[in-house]
């Protein structure tokens, strides 16, 4: 590809490769979308690094035995997130051609986690599954495709890993590469939680905690409206975002932080997100069954 556009600029390649410098002369050309978002009925996260990238989830998603892994997640209620990360596109910045190969890659994460044997998939009270048996499950799978040719080359599956834990009140562990538990309720605002590191990696806990402030507690149902601006007159609840970072929880450390208003706190570590490291912690008022 790089040799194409050499020749197309008229000096002879091995002029123009002596002086090619790729630190200097391509840059990586980086529009990362979001393609969908986690929905409660779908759990399922699915971005691209780039437009070429993403023509791998469209070759993917219509491959039979890709079909068949999504479908299994889909059973398992696993946290699915479908990655498009390869090829990368490179600008020319001579010609400001684009420049990928045909080598794409698709990766999907699924994870899901069980208590007491039991699908774990709606939040439930952080206390009412504390000192219980959890499991929290992870399978990759590499897809390799062509973009050019539209087609799955491979499909690697790695092997699944599991932790198995007995779960603390007020204590998420964050692991490689999972929260666990993903998903809690906290029935009190001005609730502690601790997030600890027991493994040999570094993690974060980033996101935005929206805030339900109520103006008149009398009237809280714990339901947070969906639109609090829609409805202005019977609104009895205002909503703030509170961006939450940890910084890097080093392995063996922990971090905490204090809620002290409800709210839905949707967070993940930066560096393993696309692994499908997210978790959320809703906190609800005490007077809530
Ligand atoms: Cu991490």
């Amino acid at each position: 590809m790089i040799g194409a556009v050499l020749i197309s600029s008229g000096v002879l390649p091995e002029e123009r490769a002596r002086e090619f410098n790729p630190l200097t002369d391509v840059t990586i050309q980086s529009d990362m979308k979001v393609l969908q978002e986690p929905t409660l009925q779908e759990n399922v996260f699915v971005y691209a690094v780039n437009d070429v990238a993403q023509r791998g989830i469209d070759i993917a998603q219509s491959d039979a035995r890709v079909k068949q892994i999504l479908d299994e997640s889909k059973a398992k209620e696993a946290a699915v997130t479908i990655a498009a990360v390869q090829p990368t596109v490179m600008i020319d910045r001579q010609s400001g051609e684009l420049l990928h190969s045909s080598a794409g890659q698709v990766i999907i994460t699924a994870n899901w986690q069980m208590v007491n044997g039991a699908l774990y998939s709606e939040p439930k009270a952080f206390d009412k599954i504390a000192n219980e048996k959890i499991e929290s499950h992870q399978q990759i799978w590499n897809i390799l495709v062509d973009v050019d040719k539209r087609q799955v080359t491979q499909i690697l599956q790695q092997a699944d890993r599991a932790i198995n834990d007995t779960t603390k009140p007020n204590l998420v562990r964050a692991d490689v590469n999972m929260f666990v538990p993903n998903a809690v309720i906290i029935y009190d605002a001005g609730s502690v939680v601790r997030w600890s590191n027991p493994s040999n990696l570094p993690h974060n806990v980033v996101g935005v905690f929206n805030q339900t402030i109520a103006s008149n507690a009398a009237n809280t149902t714990g339901i947070i409206p969906e639109n609090s601006t829609e409805n202005s007159s019977n609104t009895n609840a205002e909503t703030s975002a509170v961006a939450i970072d940890s910084g890097f929880i080093q392995p063996n450390q922990s971090w905490q932080y204090r809620f002290d208003k409800e709210g839905i706190f949707n967070y993940l570590c930066t560096i393993h997100s696309e692994e499908g490291m997210r978790g959320i912690l809703i906190i609800k008022p005490s007077s809530t069954p």
